[in-house]
């Protein structure tokens, strides 16, 4: 496959292909590169390593991963260009929460529409204060860290209620069944994979859900923590209203990783702030035949397309992935709300045509 061109040999500096579009090609400048190239964050996370993704995958989008919260300091000039260009969120801007699910505008559909709608699902990332981003995290500590989410979710109450099942030791045809149905993590992600996230797998990983599946936590994938609430169907607000509450009360027990500026921190610098992805599954068979069309909607929107399986995959069957696209910088309200204009306007825009 493409590579990287070469590497400059008195500076080490990467030198992409032209046209790599990624951020890491983007704004690793040779100035940024000569500052920060034999630096590491302050829990040893190497600048390098930050950057070792977009390296490895000249097809990323951003190719840029945080090592810990300190990455976004230490390695400030570049993470300051990635976050502005992907959130467009500046330096003294400030980030503010607001889960309050009471807020939602979002009626529900009319049974035509609400047809097209496969499913919904909203998730939030979250990370422990006190440890490294899963790039730099030790073994030890990422065992610590599942120790803390399983205690931590087994005080869940009522329907959030659930139980633990560790990735070490899980039957292969159960886990594939759990991947394939849209609930678990893959494995093997080559853009993880190169910026250490993958190490020692699958050790210290797992999933916790509830009886009906409405309810997860993904425990030390790319974040510590991906809280998920899902259903089928369309009800955005019951999605919201129990990812809020679940999000809440684990908080209420940890300690998450937390700045005004950046809000809650992630590895994946698209991913700061709320940290949240509200989607749908849903049918477009006539606007998803038009993809400039389709696109020009999204964009118009704030809405990303994705493929059935989630990041990097395809449609099948005319269903695709629907969710807002920016993270930092606005409400969760705000952001679910983004999801559910993008996808009005398509079902709209479908129904025309
Ligand atoms: P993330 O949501 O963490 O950004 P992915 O894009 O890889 O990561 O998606 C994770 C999983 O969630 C995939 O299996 C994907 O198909 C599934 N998924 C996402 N949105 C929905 C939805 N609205 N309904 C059902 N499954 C969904
Ligand atoms: C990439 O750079 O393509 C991957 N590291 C994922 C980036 C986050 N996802 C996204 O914006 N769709």
């Amino acid at each position: 496959g493409p590579h990287l061109k070469s590497i400059d040999e008195l500076t080490g500096y990467p030198l992409f292909p032209e046209g790599t579009k990624s951020s890491a090609a983007r704004f690793n400048t040779r100035e940024i590169w000569k500052k920060y190239h034999d630096k590491k964050d302050a829990y040893g996370v190497s600048y390098k390593l930050c950057l070792f993704s977009g390296i490895k995958n000249l097809d990323s989008g951003i190719g840029v991963y945080a090592g810990s919260h300190d990455s976004y300091r230490t390695f400030s000039d570049l993470m300051d260009k990635v976050i502005e260009d992907y959130h467009k969120h500046k330096p003294d801007d400030k980030h503010v929460s607001d889960m309050d699910a009471s807020k939602l505008k979002c009626p529900p559909l009319p049974p035509d529409e609400a047809k097209m709608i496969v499913s919904t699902r909203i998730r939030v990332g979250r990370n422990l204060e006190g440890y490294p981003l899963a790039p730099g995290v030790t073994k030890e500590q990422r065992e610590e860290i599942m120790g803390k989410v399983v205690q931590a979710c087994n005080t869940f109450k009522g329907d959030l209620k659930g139980t633990f099942y560790p990735l070490e030791g899980m039957d292969e045809k159960v886990q594939k069944q759990l991947i394939a149905d849209h609930f678990l993590f893959k494995e093997g992600d080559r853009f993880l994979e190169a910026c250490g996230c993958n190490r020692e797998w699958p050790s210290g990983r797992g999933i916790f859900h509830n009886a009906k599946k409405t309810f997860l936590v993904w425990v030390n994938e790319e974040d510590q923590l991906r809280i998920i609430s899902m259903q089928q169907g369309a009800d955005i607000g019951a999605v919201f209203e129990r990812l809020s509450r679940a999000a809440n009360h684990i908080e209420s027990v940890a300690k998450f990783c937390h700045d005004e500026h950046l809000g809650y921190i992630t590895s994946c610098p698209t991913n700061l702030g709320t940290a949240l992805r509200a989607s749908v599954h849903i049918k477009l068979p006539k606007l998803s035949a038009r993809k400039d069309e389709f696109q020009a909607i999204a964009d118009k929107y704030y809405v990303q397309i994705r493929g059935i399986h989630g990041e990097h995959s395809e449609s099948a069957g005319g269903v695709y992935d629907i969710s807002n696209k920016r993270r930092l910088g606005r409400s969760e309200v705000q952001l679910v709300q983004d999801m559910y204009n993008g996808v009005k306007a398509m079902i709209t825009r479908e129904k025309e045509l």
